[in-house]
């Protein structure tokens, strides 16, 4: 369960593919450069039915506050606008970002375990994968 994680800190410890999966997403350079250098630290926390899971980092910082199932706007580090859905099965975060203006579908899995989050990004037939370590 999800759950068992929460209110522990995760720092990107590596990325694969993510600027290819930047591009497919139509993300220009300079935010590209931006996205490929920083390190976020991801959290999730809980409070009764609504999650909040934040990513902080010096180029951005991501807060998405959700129930499980229900959808809601969001605006991606890049600045496009999205409705979200974010499911939780077992350990694994399974969102879904439609883009209305492009029709771009993107679906990210975060499994959280003890050591790491396990981050698996798709679009298009992209896919990029980044491991967020547990902070000592
Ligand atoms: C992460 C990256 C999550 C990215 C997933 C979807 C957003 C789409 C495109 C990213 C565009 C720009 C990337 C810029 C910064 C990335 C990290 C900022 C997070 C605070 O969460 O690992």
């Amino acid at each position: 369960m999800v759950d068992a994680h929460l209110g522990k800190k995760y720092k990107l410890a590596s990325s694969e593919n993510f600027d290819e999966f930047m591009k497919a997403l139509g993300v220009g350079l300079v935010t590209r450069k931006m996205g490929n250098a920083v390190s976020p630290v991801v959290e999730l926390t809980k409070n009764d039915d609504e999650y909040t899971l934040s990513s902080s980092s010096t180029f951005k910082n991501v807060v998405l506050k959700f129930k499980p199932g229900v959808e809601f706007d969001q605006e991606t580090p890049d600045g496009r606008k999205v409705k979200a859905t974010i499911t939780v099965d077992g350990n694994t975060l399974h969102e879904v970002q439609k883009d209305p203006s492009s029709g771009k579908e993107t679906v990210i899995d975060r499994t959280f375990t003890d050591d790491e989050v396990k981050m698996v990004m798709s679009v298009d037939n992209i896919t990029a994968t980044r491991i967020y370590k547990i902070q000592a």
